[in-house]
């Protein structure tokens, strides 16, 4: 009898999909079937480029701007949520929106117009570029400065350090934003907090299932596109928390042999705009190396569900259809 330890993979759990993709990637699905392709997409829906991909094979037409879509077409708005000033673009040009945007991103949408309204000093929280950081200081760009990690809390100066509020990306690491709050603080000490937690539960879930098993872990796996926020932070926060290695790949054909020299256990996640299958083709390519064994790591039960774009849904109901759809998300049996 061989006496090697088993090399088996501890599967994270939550991963994958959120309620917000879900919703948005459900959005545009329903849209391609009810009013025919071609359909207009603003942006990536979601940022998968499995999802972009097979969308597109399906008559989704992503673009970057409102100015690309034909005047009067449809076109849908990402989950990562735009600013009024999109809005009003889209208007100009008669266009007929879905608005995707995932509700999570819309209340710090919300918390930004009402300091802004009472005339607080804004600091939003984000990566410099990212598309929900500019739906969100679209809101009230005289009042929001951007500010991107710990190090750039130095450069942030204010009019009235009295009266001064963080707001925060949705898909940040927890902990590095909260060392950033700190440091914040330390330099204004009545600094005010969000009503409510900005990054949401579905990041959160996602990092303390990886914090979990990364411990435990000779190289982490996490499933995700490069311009994914949230996807990134998992590889981060696998190594900040004990991962021998942590990886990124799209998808299982850009898995390295040499990853896995000598490893007995592979730890595996996905971001949350991530669709199961792809994970599924990393735990079947990684079984042809001899990780057989999978063992789900679960930290948390998610059973959030949104209902669809308000536009989409009245069409389907005038249409006589159906506007709910069945439960998936998380329940998933490995
Ligand atoms: O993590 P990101 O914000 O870059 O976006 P995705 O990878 O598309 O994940 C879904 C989050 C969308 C909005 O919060
Ligand atoms: Fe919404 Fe969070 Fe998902 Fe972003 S990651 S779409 S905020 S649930």
């Amino acid at each position: 009898m061989s006496d090697a330890p088993t090399k088996r993979i501890l599967l994270a759990a939550p991963r994958g999909y959120c309620a917000g993709v879900d919703r948005a990637v459900v959005a545009v699905e329903k849209a391609l079937d009810h009013y025919g392709a071609p359909v207009y997409v603003r942006k990536e829906i979601v940022h998968n480029k499995y999802v972009v991909e097979t969308l597109t094979e399906r008559g989704a037409i992503f673009v970057n701007e409102t100015d690309e879509v034909p005047e009067g077409a449809r076109v849908i708005f990402s989950a990562h949520g735009v600013s009024p000033a999109v809005h009003a673009q889209a208007a100009a040009r008669n266009l007929d929106t879905i608005d995707a945007t995932c509700p999570l991103v819309t209340k710090v949408h919300k918390e930004a117009v009402r300091f802004a309204n009472d005339d607080y000093d804004i600091l939003l929280i984000g990566h410099e570029g990212h598309e929900e950081v500019e739906g969100t200081a679209g809101e009230a760009p005289e009042h929001i400065q951007l500010v991107d990690g710990p190090d750039a809390v130095d450069a942030v100066t204010v009019r009235d350090p009295d009266k001064v509020v963080w707001l925060s990306q949705t898909t940040l690491s927890v902990d590095e934003t909260m060392e950033t709050v700190r440091r914040l603080r330390e330099r204004f000490p009545n600094l005010a907090d969000p009503p409510s937690d900005d990054i949401c539960y579905a990041t959160q879930n996602r990092q303390v299932a990886v914090k979990k098993i990364s411990p435990h872990a000779d190289v982490v796996i996490v499933v995700g596109s490069a311009n994914s926020s949230n996807s990134v932070r998992l590889v981060e926060v696998a190594l900040e928390t004990g991962a021998g290695a942590a990886y990124r790949v799209d998808r299982a054909a850009e898995l390295r042999e040499e990853w896995f020299d000598g490893v007995t256990t592979v730890g595996l996640t996905s971001g949350a705009s991530v669709p199961e299958i792809l994970v599924r083709d990393v735990i079947d390519h990684l079984a042809t190396l001899g990780f057989g064994d999978v063992e789900e790591v679960r930290t948390a039960t998610e059973d959030l569900m949104f209902s669809l774009p308000r536009e989409l849904r009245a069409d389907l109901k005038k249409a006589g259809q159906p506007t709910k759809r069945p439960r998936q998300l998380d329940l998933r049996p490995v």
